[in-house]
C-alpha cells in the first residue's frame, strides 16, 4: 500500500489533463461518477486498458482505479492508483474486472463501491473499500456486499442519512443499506415501470424533493441516456425520456453521472474519442445540463468544447471547437499512431473558420500569439476575439513540418472572450494549438 501511495504522489505531479472533451488524456477513463467533496469535483472512473491477456482482447479490461479531482472542471489532477485488483481479498486478482465504481462520504469516511469478479465464482459481486481521503488509497473489506450479484453500483445518501444501493444485474435493482453502508438492510428489489430494452449503469440523485433515476438504455442500437422520476428513492418511478441520444462516435456504452457544482449541473459521460476503432477503450467527457421549471431534464447534445474556461496563456486546442463554418474545416489526429497527442484542425479553404468559446485573457493585456501550424503552400490566419480582429498570422509553406509562429496581438479587452480563427488567404493550413503571451510570459 505504501509503495502504491508513493507512486500515486508521483503520478499526481505529472498528471495529463486538459480542458475540453475528452477531459483526460494519456490514459483511458470510462464510467464516470462525479462527486463533490471538500469543495472540489472528484471523478471516479473505470480505467480501461488494452488487454494484456488474450481472453479480453475484444472486451472490457480494467485492473485498477485512478481518482481525479478538479476545482474548475478544466485542470484535472490524477491522484494515481486508488485500488487495484490484487488488493481485493475476495476478488480474482487476474480477472481485470474492476468495472464502474462509485464513492460517497459519510461521517468523514469515504466508501468506494466497486464491482469485481470473485475468486472461483462467476459473474460479479460488489465490494466496498474505505479511506479517510476522497482519493484513497482505499482499503477493501474482506467480503463483498452479501446478497448483491451485479455491476454498476450507485449509492444515494438521502437527506435523512438513509443509504440506498442501486446496481444492474438482470435489469436495474435497488435496496436499502444499513447505517454501515456495507450491508443490505432490505431485499434487492427490481425497479419496475421502465421501458423494454437493455438497461445498466443506474445513477440516482435527489433534487428539490424529487428522486431521479438515470440510466443507459438501448432504445435502438446502442445506449442512450434516459431517466425516470419518483417521490421516493425506491420508486415507483415514472419514465420521463432521453437525456442524451446514442453516441455519434459509435460507442456502444454510455455510463454517466450528474452533479451540481458551483450552481451549475453537469453530465459526466463517456465516448471512445481516443479509440475510434475499439469502443471498449473509452474517455470521459463533460457537458452542461439543465432542468426545466417542472424538474424534467433538457436533452444534452455532446460537444467537443465541453465545459470550463480555458486560460489564454496555455495551449488552446481549437480542434475542440464550439462551432465551425459549414464548409472548409476538418479535424484529424495529429499523429494517428499516438492518439493521446490529440487532434489538429485543418482550414481547407478561404473563409473557413473555427470558434472556441470561453477563453480567459486574464487581467494583463496579451501582446502576442503563438500558433503551432503547418501548411503545404502557406496561408494567412485572421484571429478575432469577439468581433475584434486582434492578430494576423503568416504561415509560411512548410509541407508537413510543424512550426511555432509568433505574431503581435492588439487586444484592448481583458477577461473572458470567444476566440475565432479564419483562413484569410491560401488553402490547407493545419493548426495544432495556439496560445497568447503577455510581456512577462513567454
Ligand atoms: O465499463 C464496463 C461496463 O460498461 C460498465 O459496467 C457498464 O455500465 C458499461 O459502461
Amino acid at each position: 500500500m505504501k509503495s502504491r501511495l508513493f507512486i500515486a504522489c508521483l503520478l499526481a505531479a505529472t498528471a495529463a489533463a486538459q480542458a475540453q472533451n475528452p477531459i483526460i488524456s494519456g490514459q483511458f477513463t470510462a464510467d464516470p461518477t462525479a462527486r463533490v467533496f471538500e469543495g472540489k469535483v472528484y471523478l471516479y472512473p473505470s480505467h480501461d486498458i488494452p488487454s494484456p491477456i488474450e481472453r479480453l482482447k475484444e472486451w472490457f479490461c480494467m485492473a485498477d482505479y485512478h481518482v481525479f479531482s478538479s476545482d474548475n472542471l478544466t485542470d484535472w489532477t490524477d491522484h494515481g492508483v486508488a485500488l487495484s485488483q490484487e488488493d481485493v481479498p475476495w476478488g480474482d486478482p487476474n480477472s481485470y474486472s474492476m468495472w464502474a465504481p462509485d464513492c460517497v462520504c459519510k461521517d468523514g469516511n469515504y466508501y468506494f463501491f466497486f464491482p469485481a469478479s470473485p475468486q472461483g465464482g462467476k459473474g460479479f459481486n460488489i465490494g466496498v473499500a474505505t479511506s479517510d481521503k476522497p482519493y484513497g488509497p482505499f482499503k477493501p473489506l474482506d467480503k463483498p456486499i452479501e446478497g448483491v450479484n451485479g455491476i454498476d453500483p450507485c449509492v444515494l445518501l438521502d437527506k435523512d442519512g438513509q443509504g440506498y444501493l442501486y446496481w444492474s444485474g438482470r435489469g436495474l435493482n435497488v435496496a436499502r443499506l444499513k447505517d454501515n453502508l456495507t450491508e443490505l438492510a432490505s431485499a434487492p428489489q427490481p425497479i419496475a415501470n421502465l421501458p423494454e430494452g437493455f438497461k445498466e449503469g443506474p445513477f440516482a440523485f435527489e433534487r428539490n424533493g424529487k428522486y431521479y433515476l438515470t440510466f443507459p438504455w438501448v432504445q435502438d442500437k446502442t445506449e442512450t441516456l434516459a431517466y425516470a422520476m419518483s417521490d421516493h428513492p425506491m420508486g415507483p418511478f415514472d419514465f420521463k425520456g432521453i437525456i442524451m441520444k446514442q453516441s455519434p462516435t459509435g460507442c456502444w456504452t454510455n455510463h454517466h453521472s450528474l452533479v451540481e457544482y458551483k450552481g451549475q449541473w453537469y453530465l459526466f459521460y463517456h465516448h471512445n474519442d481516443y479509440s475510434p476503432e475499439f469502443d471498449k477503450n473509452r474517455s470521459v467527457r463533460i457537458d452542461s445540463l439543465s432542468f426545466r421549471p417542472d424538474g424534467t431534464i433538457r436533452e444534452v447534445i455532446p460537444t467537443l468544447r465541453g465545459v470550463g474556461i480555458t486560460d489564454a496563456r496555455k495551449p488552446i486546442q481549437i480542434d475542440r471547437y464550439s462551432s465551425i463554418s459549414p464548409e472548409g474545416v476538418s479535424i484529424a489526429f495529429v499523429n494517428p499512431a499516438r492518439k493521446f497527442d490529440g487532434w489538429k484542425v485543418t482550414l481547407q479553404s478561404q473563409g473557413a473558420e473555427v470558434t472556441y468559446n470561453g477563453v480567459d485573457f486574464g487581467q494583463t493585456a496579451v501582446k502576442a500569439v503563438k500558433v503551432k501550424a503547418c501548411s503545404p503552400e502557406g496561408g494567412t490566419l485572421n484571429i478575432y476575439v469577439g468581433k475584434e480582429k486582434v492578430a494576423e498570422v503568416e504561415v509560411p509553406a512548410s509541407g508537413q513540418t510543424w512550426q511555432t509562429l509568433t505574431a503581435p496581438v492588439k487586444l484592448k479587452r481583458t477577461g473572458i472572450g470567444n476566440l475565432r480563427v479564419t483562413l484569410k488567404r491560401g488553402k490547407k493550413v493545419e493548426i495544432d494549438w495556439m496560445r497568447f503571451i503577455t510581456p512577462s510570459h513567454h
